[in-house]
């Protein structure tokens, strides 16, 4: 497959293609997608990861974060990581229905990640995908992840900000919220506030979440009825100001990860597995030399 090409001037034009073939490539080449990664300039643009419980209403609220976007002249790409996501085809037809205009709009960018990676919620190529979004001279981009455990640590790590999107019923995820969801989350929305409970929720959520001087957003939302959207799609747009401690040891996590992979990519176990026999069979084996000579 030939190296691709951001075409940043048709992105700007909301001529989509060659960002769908880079995210491709990057999707799908993982050897030669460094190369292409490397040739990236990437932007100063916030990355907001949007997660939460299955059903909470984050697609829908992505969705209406995006059309005030748009409706203000801003660029927004979009990855939904979520098999169930209506910006997939194996959506309920309403949802995707309600989605389809997003399809048609130059300002608008969707990408869907139907498949999950080993790590957990997130497929393994989400971080390179959201590099190659953010030399793509969009305003701001929203990934979209069901938040199982692990992956909201994954998207904190990805993301600038995250937000946690419960619902007035999210007893259970309050109790995660006590134990450390805090530090992964940068704001909370209380979507569905159109049912019974929200203001009692809200109100709990909000005294939960305020630890002497950090004070964390807690927004709410009907998403369907795209009420309460303006503040937060406000706030999402504010400058950044993340720790440069926590940025540096974010990056070095990554590139921690980058190096162990670029170093172990000529070993694997079959083939580890085939030496050790060999060795064995001399019969003067030695594990210490064995790894040495390796
Ligand atoms: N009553 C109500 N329903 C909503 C609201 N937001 C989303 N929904 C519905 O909740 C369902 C799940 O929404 P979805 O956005 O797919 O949730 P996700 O799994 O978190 O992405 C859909 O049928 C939405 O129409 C809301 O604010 N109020
Ligand atoms: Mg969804």
């Amino acid at each position: 497959m030939k190296t691709p090409r951001l075409q940043t001037d048709e992105i700007a034009a909301g001529d989509y293609r060659s960002l769908a073939r880079a995210l491709s490539f990057v999707e799908n080449n993982a050897h030669a997608a460094h190369l292409f990664l490397q040739t990236l300039q990437p932007l100063d643009v916030p990355v907001i990861g949007i997660t939460g419980p299955p059903g909470a209403g984050k697609s829908t609220l992505v969705h209406a974060l995006v059309s005030a976007y748009s409706s203000q002249g801003k660029k927004v790409a979009v990855l939904a990581v979520d098999p169930t996501s209506p910006f997939n085809l194996g959506a309920l037809l309403g949802d995707r229905i309600r989605m389809s205009s997003l399809f048609n709009d130059p300002n608008v960018y969707i990408r869907s990640l139907a498949t999950r990676g080993s790590l957990g919620g997130l497929s393994a190529k989400t971080l390179e995908m959201t590099d190659v979004l953010r030399a793509s001279g969009f305003d701001i981009i929203l990934v979209e992840t069901v938040g199982v455990g692990q992956s909201e640590i994954e998207i904190a790590g990805l993301a600038d900000r995250t937000v946690l999107v419960l619902v007035p019923e999210s007893g259970d995820e309050v109790q995660n919220i006590k134990s450390g969801i805090m530090e992964i989350a940068q704001a909370f929305v209380v979507n569905k506030a159109d049912r019974d409970g929200a203001d009692l929720f809200f109100n709990n959520l909000k005294k939960l979440v305020q630890h002497g001087s950090t004070v964390i957003p807690v927004f709410k939302t009907v998403a369907s009825l795209n009420q309460g959207i303006d503040p937060l799609a406000e706030w999402l747009l504010k400058p950044i100001d993340i720790k440069v401690q926590h940025k540096t040891l974010l990056l070095a996590e990554r590139a921690w990860k980058m190096i162990a992979e670029k170093r172990m990519h000529d070993l694997n176990k079959p083939d580890l597995i085939q030496k050790l026999r060999e060795a064995l069979a001399t019969g003067n084996f030695n594990l210490y030399r064995f790894v040495q000579e390796l």
